[in-house]
C-alpha cells in the first residue's frame, strides 16, 4: 500500500471537502443524527439553539449547530445501504484521516451516530406511530461481504442462520448489534427489537404490486426468526460502526404494520415526537 492515499481513493472536492458529503472536518460534531429523508434535516435542526453550517450535495444535507450548549450535527443519508457505505467512510475520513496530507491519523476519534428513521413492522402486535429501537440487525443487502475482517455472531445471528430457509439469499446475510452505551439512553422507548435491513422497498420487503415476491410467507417467516421490523440502512450503520470504531444506535418510527396491512395516518406528528424524544435523550 502507498504511504499516502491516492487521489482516486480518497476523493476530495476543490475546497478540500470529502467528495459526496461536501464537508470539511470542522463542519461536523461528535454527535451526529442520521436521517434518510433530506426534508427531515430541517425538521430536526429547527430544535437546535444555533445552526452555523448548512451544506449539501446530492441527497446528503447537513446542518451543524448547538443544542443546550453542545455541538450537534444532523445529516440526511438518502435511501439504502449503498449510501450508508459513502456516509460512514466519508464521516470516518473527516475525523480519522488527515485530509491535507492524505494520511491516517494516529489517534482514533469515535463518533456517536444516532439514526432516526421510519420502518415497517412484521410483528402484528407492534402499533404504528411508536418508536422502535434496534438491538440486533440482520443485513440482507450483502454490503459487508465486500469488506475484509468483518465478522459478528451472537444468539440472534446463530438462530437466524440456522433457520433461514431461503438458500439463494443466505450467502448475503450479515449481522451486527447496537452500541450498548448509546442503547442505555433509549431504555424507555416503547419497543426494542431486531431489525432486518433490505436492499429494496418492494419484493425485498415482501410487497407485491405487479411483481411477485419470493414467497407469500416471507414476513411471517422473518417474524418467526426473531425479526420485529425492517428498513433500509441500519445493518450498514451498525456493522461499519463496529469495523471503524464508532458507536451507533437506531430508533425508527413505525409507520407501517405489514402483518395487519396498516399505515400511519399521523406520521408527521409521530415524527415530531420522535425528534424531540431523541434530542432530549442525546443532549441533556
Ligand atoms: C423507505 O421509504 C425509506 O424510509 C426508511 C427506509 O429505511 C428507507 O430509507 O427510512 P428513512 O425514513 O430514514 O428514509
Ligand atoms: N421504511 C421501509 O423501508 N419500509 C416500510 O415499510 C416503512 C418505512
Amino acid at each position: 500500500m502507498l504511504d499516502k492515499l491516492a487521489a482516486s481513493e480518497l476523493v476530495l472536492n476543490d475546497d478540500g471537502s470529502v467528495y459526496h458529503l461536501n464537508l470539511l472536518p470542522e463542519d461536523i460534531a461528535e454527535k451526529i443524527i442520521l436521517v434518510g429523508d433530506p426534508d427531515r434535516v430541517a425538521k430536526v435542526s429547527k430544535y437546535f439553539d444555533t445552526v452555523e453550517i448548512k451544506k449539501n450535495k446530492r441527497e446528503f444535507y447537513t446542518h451543524t449547530g448547538t443544542l443546550r450548549g453542545e455541538r450537534i450535527t444532523v445529516m440526511s443519508t438518502g435511501i439504502g445501504t449503498e449510501n450508508i457505505d459513502i456516509v460512514m467512510n466519508e464521516l470516518d475520513a473527516l475525523v480519522n484521516i488527515d485530509l491535507k496530507n492524505k494520511e491516517f491519523k494516529t489517534d482514533h476519534s469515535a463518533l456517536q451516530l444516532f439514526r432516526m428513521g421510519t420502518c415497517g413492522s412484521v410483528n402484528p402486535d407492534v402499533q404504528v406511530d411508536n418508536m422502535l429501537v434496534t438491538q440486533n440487525v440482520v443485513g440482507l443487502d450483502g454490503l459487508m461481504h465486500f469488506y475484509q475482517d468483518y465478522e459478528f455472531e451472537n444468539e440472534f445471528s446463530k438462530n437466524f442462520l440456522e433457520k433461514f430457509p431461503y438458500q439463494k439469499i443466505k450467502p448475503m446475510l450479515y449481522f451486527a448489534d447496537w452500541s450498548e452505551e448509546l442503547g442505555a439512553l433509549y431504555k424507555d422507548a416503547k419497543y426494542h427489537g431486531n431489525t432486518a435491513t433490505f436492499p429494496g422497498f418492494y419484493a425485498p420487503q415482501g410487497r407485491q404490486l405487479r411483481l411477485k415476491a419470493l414467497d407469500d410467507k416471507f414476513l411471517e417467516t422473518l417474524n418467526d426468526l426473531g425479526v420485529t421490523n425492517f428498513e433500509m440502512e441500519t445493518s450498514a450503520i451498525y456493522a461499519l460502526s463496529k469495523l471503524l470504531g464508532h458507536k451507533a444506535i437506531t430508533v425508527n418510527n413505525v409507520i407501517a404494520n405489514r402483518r395487519r396491512g396498516e399505515f400511519s395516518s399521523d406520521h408527521n406528528n409521530s415524527e415530531k415526537n420522535l425528534i424531540t424524544w431523541v434530542l432530549d435523550r442525546i443532549i441533556k
